[in-house]
């Protein structure tokens, strides 16, 4: 029976390679930092398995995980462990360098001096913010100028992508420190003869995505304003903007209605920049991608991405369509907040090389990632305010 050991096991992705990995018929060794609360939540449907076992550990102190990995003599190691959120990284830098860069770099000694070094294979959780403010352009026929698609004075239109071969120029903390990880890996591929591959990987979400990444925002303050809806409207009325700040912020009802039932006002959504363009896919696609480039012969660098770019703009669209919710508009508040010190502007992955030797392709696309994302949201937080569907569009409170 082959051996992995996840890092980051109690992530998005990482409760998604645990699946796959179990599934693949793998003894799961899965890696979590000690927390004063239970951070096991994405792991429920695996915590009794046989074949899973969870030990403590965190990717910071070397020591830690080397024991881990002489311990439990693994064939394959996946580094998922990060400080991964973007903005947080302008806020906590030396964090996101301490455990982003300073935790890989752990993990690439602990196999260089393990006596299995040789007979271990790692993955890497490169991505896509790597590639920063910069994309390839190649000349196309196409006539019209699409989102992907820049038309030259001269007429001519190229089509602007990031694959394997466009440099990186990584615009924050977090991009900086999974930059140098990435050359890390490349490194000790190259100095040690290591089978150490990078996945650059574009947003893969889920119904699993952490809370305070844009998509899973959008889709969890749906499901709770729906929720809160049920509970506190029976006769729903329309909602309406009034333009003084608080009501800015705050969602009122009718003026009148307000005031007879003193109804209180639920939260707008509050976001930042909605022009960030995004290839979105889903996370149980993506950890496919992850295993496979370990089952390759030799260690190589990838990017996963669906081949698609869609603004957080487009997103919201979606989402409050699917929720039933007509114009997104009204129920948002842009914060400035919510805007990082650079962005990265605009991402569109070719996959191409993980088609070809890989054989990997995602299944799930945009509309029904974000259809699936607020399904799951709506679903959970009626749950958990006692409500439950007893039939289509009919609740009932428990
Ligand atoms: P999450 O933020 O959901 O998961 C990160 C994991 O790292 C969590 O399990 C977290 O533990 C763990 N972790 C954080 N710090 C430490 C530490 N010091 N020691 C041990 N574990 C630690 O990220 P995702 O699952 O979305 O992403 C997985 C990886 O892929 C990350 O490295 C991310 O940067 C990278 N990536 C993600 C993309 C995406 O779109 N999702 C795209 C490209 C790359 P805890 O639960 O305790 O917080
Ligand atoms: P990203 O994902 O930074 O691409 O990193 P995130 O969902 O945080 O942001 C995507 C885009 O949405 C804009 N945005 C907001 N973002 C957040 N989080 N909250 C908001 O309110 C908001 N409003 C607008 C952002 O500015 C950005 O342009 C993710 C992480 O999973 C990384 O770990 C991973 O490496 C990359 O994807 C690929």
């Amino acid at each position: 029976m082959k051996k992995a050991v996840i890092f980051g096991v109690t992530g998005q992705d990482g409760s998604y390679l645990a699946d796959l990995l179990l599934e693949e018929g793998y003894s799961v060794v899965g890696v979590a930092r000690r927390s004063s609360v239970d951070t096991t939540e994405r792991l429920d449907q695996n915590i009794k398995n046989v074949n899973f076992t969870l030990v403590e550990g965190d990717i910071t102190d070397g020591f830690c995980v080397s024991d881990i990995i002489n311990k439990y003599e693994p064939d394959e190691v996946y580094n998922l462990a990060a400080q991964s959120h973007v903005g947080t990284s302008f806020k906590q830098p030396t964090l996101t360098w301490d455990v982003t860069a300073g935790g890989c770099l752990n993990i690439l000694e602990a196999i260089r001096v393990s006596p299995r070094s040789e007979e271990i294979r790692f993955y890497q959780a490169s991505s896509s913010e790597m590639f920063g403010k910069n994309f390839t352009s190649v000349p196309i026929s196409e006539d019209s100028v699409g989102d992907s698609l820049v038309k030259t004075e001269t007429g001519v239109s190229y089509l602007k992508y990031q694959d394997e071969n466009t440099a990186f120029i990584p615009q924050s903390p977090y991009a900086i420190a999974k930059l140098a990880a990435h050359h890390l890996v490349r490194n000790y591929r190259d100095s040690y003869g290591l089978h150490a591959s990078n996945g650059i990987l574009f947003n893969h979400e889920s119904e699993r995505r952490g809370e305070n990444f844009v998509t899973r925002k959008i889709t969890k303050w749906i499901g709770r304003f729906l929720a809160w809806e049920k509970q506190n409207s029976p006769l729903t009325p329309p909602f309406c903007r009034f333009g003084t700040s608080e009501e800015d912020i705050y969602m009122p009802r009718e003026r009148m209605y307000l005031d007879m039932i003193k109804t209180p006002a639920f939260p707008k959504l509050r976001l930042g920049n909605l022009k960030a363009r995004r290839d979105w896919g889903h996370a149980k696609d993506y950890v496919r991608g992850m295993w496979l480039m370990l089952q390759q012969e030799e260690p190589d660098d990838y990017v996963i991405a669906t081949g698609e770019t869609h603004s957080v703009e487009e997103f919201l669209e979606h989402a409050f369509r699917h929720a039933g919710l007509g114009n997104w508009n009204q129920y948002v508040y842009i914060d400035p907040e919510f805007f990082r010190p650079a962005e990265v502007d605009y991402l569109l992955g070719n996959p191409s090389k993980a088609a070809a030797k890989l054989g990997w392709r995602p299944e799930i696309k945009f509309e029904e990632l974000a259809q699936k994302m607020v399904e799951a949201d709506i679903d959970e937080e009626l749950r958990r305010s006692g409500l439950q569907e007893v039939s289509d569009g009919c609740f009932e409170t428990r």
